[in-house]
């Protein structure tokens, strides 16, 4: 199937190796939730660089406006993607080393001027998955009053787990 027959996708997500994909898996339920079509892939900067370009060319042939790229130890990841390509790249520095991800945070965010690489918290993928919507509701009002409502709902539980603080645990209010 050539590459503009597949279904069309807004974010493409990419992870450096098959033991990332527990820890970015959680983009998609974000996604999903959002009605924002996707695809993922294994693809590794050092293992097979030659696959960057391809993947980049392959998803933005398929309509791809945001990229997202997951990966631990020297995360080169998100970097060989924001080389190849204009169209926004996040970073997801994975903690999969003895080094607890500070390696793959240095990695992924000290880009060289001009070339950026929008850094997540370490082991958050769900961040880039709410900052690849936030870039796409710049241009989607329905994907932004979605935003919005996400917003008021998570404000919401935070007051009632403040409520049960002083209701169930007796905390003086
Ligand atoms: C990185 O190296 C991957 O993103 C992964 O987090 C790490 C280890 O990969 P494996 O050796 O488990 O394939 O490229």
């Amino acid at each position: 199937m050539s590459d503009e027959n597949k279904s069309p996708i807004l974010v493409g997500v990419v992870m450096g190796s098959d033991s990332d994909t527990v820890t970015m898996s959680k983009v998609r339920g974000i996604l999903d939730k959002f009605g924002i079509p996707y695809a993922g892939m294994i693809c590794s900067a050092h293992r097979t660089p030659e696959d960057v370009p391809a993947t980049i060319q392959s998803w933005v042939a398929r309509g791809c406006k945001v990229f997202i790229a997951g990966a631990g130890w020297a995360a080169h990841l998100a970097g060989a993607f924001a080389a190849n390509t204009t169209l926004p790249v996040i970073g997801v520095p994975l903690a999969s080393s003895k080094l607890s991800g500070l390696d793959a945070l240095l990695a992924t965010v000290q880009m060289p001027a001009g070339i950026p690489v929008a850094t997540i918290a370490i082991d958050c993928p769900e961040n880039a998955a709410y900052f690849a919507i936030q870039i796409l509701a710049t241009s989607d009002a329905d994907l932004s009053a979605k935003l919005v409502e996400h917003r008021v709902t998570m404000a919401e539980g935070v007051r009632e787990k403040s409520r049960k603080l002083i209701e169930l645990q007796g905390w003086p209010g």
